[in-house]
């Protein structure tokens, strides 16, 4: 697929699924269902349905595997994973953190690679954009990680996925990095944390249990901004274990974690 175009229609897809939600901000939402620690809106789907219809009336045959569901072959050589809000418990809540985020992966052997990135926050008015093997940007602008090289110096994110195993799994790691770090944030949109470390303004971020559709696009914008996206695969379809920094701090967070990101 030209990389060019998908990233074009990409952007044209996050874009209006960006305005969809702008102007839905302040209103009461439909709620399709909630957890402990979880919400699904109507909103995530007519999100979803307004992604894909864009994505799909230039490249009508590419599967789409979205948080909302699947069109299409999700095994296919090329596919879209989509989450049409990440961070919906922010915006159920009206607080403005949360974003589109539309990759494009590519089949290679058995692993899938991502090719093409774009995420939309619409409350801050930023679109973050890569494709492998060129520049990320922000608004057009290249962006880079930051290059502080010391756990003291650096705001590191922590994401507290939707069951209470991964809570038990991150919150001992959230203890021991507190007090060894400049700031800890805890946010809710992993897709935002993975573009801030890409851009500098955080330097680390660390969830387990978070699934393919919130990392995919912020990978590849991470890994072009210069960041490491170390991640491995948990039990359960498409969740992963993620250590993402700027390149320079895994080795530190290993040993705090004596090795809990093996
Ligand atoms: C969210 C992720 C976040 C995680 C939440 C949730 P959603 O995605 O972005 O990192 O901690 O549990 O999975 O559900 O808002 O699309």
């Amino acid at each position: 697929m030209d990389s060019k175009r998908a990233l074009s229609v990409a952007v044209e897809a996050a874009m209006a699924a960006g305005n969809l939600m702008y102007r839905n901000w302040r209103t009461q939402k439909r709620v399709n269902s909630e957890a402990m620690h979880d919400i699904k809106l109507e909103l995530d789907e007519r999100c979803q349905e307004k992604i894909c219809k864009i994505l799909r009336s230039v490249f009508p045959k590419v599967a789409v595997l979205g948080e909302e569901g699947t069109v299409g072959d999700p095994l296919a050589d090329e596919r879209w994973v989509i989450d049409p809000i990440d961070g919906t418990v922010n915006f159920a809540y009206q607080i403005p953190h949360a974003c589109v985020s539309i990759a494009l992966q590519q089949r290679q052997g058995n692993e899938y690679v991502n090719c093409v990135g774009v995420v939309r926050d619409p409350f801050c008015d930023e679109l973050w954009t890569a494709v492998r093997g060129k520049a990320a940007r922000l608004n057009g602008k290249k962006i880079r990680v930051s290059q502080r090289a010391r756990l003291s110096e650096a705001v590191v994110s922590v994401g507290f996925a939707k069951y209470d195993e991964n809570l038990k799994k991150m919150l001992p790691q959230l203890e021991k990095l507190a007090p060894r770090v400049r700031k800890i944030r805890i946010m809710g949109s992993a897709a935002l944390d993975l573009v801030y470390v890409a851009c500098g303004r955080m330097d680390a971020y660390l969830e387990s249990g978070v699934r393919l559709w919130d990392i995919a696009a912020g990978a590849v914008i991470l890994e072009s901004a210069g960041g490491e996206f170390w991640h491995r695969a948990l039990p359960g379809e498409h969740t992963y274990h993620i250590v993402a920094n700027n390149g320079l701090l895994r080795p530190e967070l290993e040993r705090l974690n004596q090795g809990e990101s093996k």
